[in-house]
């Protein structure tokens, strides 16, 4: 919708896998969103921007080379992804359709351009989670090394806390390995857990909101402590807490997206931005969802609950990330407004929060 508004043509493909594993993890989101054809048409008749919608699934390659044919994108936004670490860890069959799922789809995207639209820039979404949490600060994707007197360039190691962040390892790697080989052009982005329940275009109708999950497998942190606060559940922070991570709001993602298609890589080029905007622990997350939950009369209680995830509770944590400020992005910040407002929302919705949804189900140690 950011991008229609912007006056881009967009094709926008799904085949509600998200949807689907919601469903079969009791995982939905807090409001029920039309499906994607109805949200297109609804769209259409409050900004009169046409977005057209293929459904189908890009492990399909013919379904994805006719799109590719058919449309000849200067640009394609990949998204298509298993995105839940949780979900990833849950089992066999939930590893193996992240694993399969994640490199065959970027795998067809790949060769979707080279074979039928071979200038086309490829945005595709990373996460800071394949960095993992080294005890050097995080370059922007790539790392100069001089050892035994000689100096080389090299993708920045990477060591990530899950199957899913692995997945998109293996993603840079397959998307280098073809950059380098074939001249793609790519720009990976490596974003950090995103919070936020509207845009510009979604304030327009409430059936235009982002799926905003709370559960433990879809959630994000933020997302959750908030929904937590309303509900009067105390937010549930994992282990001692200290676990840092690079935030951004929903809008700066819709930013970042449009930074990098109008920047594009040249052939033969992987551009790589780290995408976060500040950094915290989970503690001072809590205390920031306490403190705005105040300024609405909302008493939140914090407890941390044995976490559920195999990962350092204490540790270094700097990345770097100037690229896309130096490119334009103006970060919305995580400011009590901003989480205050959000609490507005969730409040509206609060008799359809399912505490069910809110306490890890999915452990990284018991389940393999
Ligand atoms: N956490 C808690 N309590 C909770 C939920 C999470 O303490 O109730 C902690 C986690 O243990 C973790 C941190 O908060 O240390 C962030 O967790 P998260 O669930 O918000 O984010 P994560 O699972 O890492 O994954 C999310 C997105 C994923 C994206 C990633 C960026 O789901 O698609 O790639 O953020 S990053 O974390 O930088 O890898």
């Amino acid at each position: 919708m950011d991008l229609a508004a912007k006056g881009h043509d967009v094709v926008a493909i799904d085949n509600y896998s998200r949807r689907n594993i919601a469903m079969q993890t009791s995982s939905e989101g807090l409001m029920s969103n039309p499906n994607l054809e109805q949200r297109a048409k609804i769209f259409k008749e409050l900004s009169g921007h046409e977005i057209t919608v293929k459904i189908g699934d890009l492990c399909n390659y013919k379904f994805l080379s006719e799109v590719v044919t058919e449309f000849k994108p200067d640009a394609i936004v990949h998204y298509a992804e298993q995105p839940s670490a949780p979900y990833s860890m849950k089992g066999y069959e939930e590893a193996h359709f992240t694993l399969k799922n994640n490199l065959e789809v970027t795998h067809n995207v790949i060769w979707a351009i080279l074979e039928h639209a071979p200038d086309c820039h490829l945005v595709k979404l990373g996460t800071m989670g394949e960095y993992g949490t080294p005890n050097i600060d995080m370059e922007e994707g790539w790392l100069d090394i001089e050892h035994k007197g000689r100096k080389g360039r090299f993708l920045f190691p990477r060591q990530a806390g899950s199957l899913y962040h692995t997945t998109k390892v293996l993603d840079t790697d397959l998307l280098w390995f073809y950059v380098r080989t074939y001249n793609l052009r790519v720009t990976d982005l490596m974003q950090g857990p995103v919070y936020g329940l509207s845009t510009t275009e979604s304030d327009l109708d409430d059936r235009l909101l982002p799926n905003f999950h709370y559960d433990d497998i879809f959630g994000t942190v933020v997302n959750r402590f908030l929904v937590q606060a309303v509900a009067g559940v105390p937010l549930t922070v994992y282990g001692k807490g200290g676990q840092i991570r690079g935030y951004l709001n929903l809008r700066d993602t819709l930013q970042c997206i449009d930074l990098a298609c109008n920047n594009p890589a040249a052939k033969g080029e992987l551009k790589i931005y780290n995408q976060l905007t500040e950094t915290f622990t989970v503690n001072q997350l809590a205390d920031k969802v306490q403190a705005a939950g105040k300024l609405l009369g909302i008493d939140v209680e914090v407890k941390s609950i044995p976490n559920p995830r195999k990962e350092p509770e204490e540790h270094y944590y700097n990345p770097i990330y100037t690229g896309l400020i130096d490119l334009g992005l103006e970060p919305n910040y995580m400011t009590e407004e901003v989480l205050g407002h959000m609490l507005k929302k969730i409040l509206k919705y609060k008799s359809d929060i399912d505490n069910y949804k809110i306490f890890p189900r999915v452990s990284w140690s018991k389940n393999k």
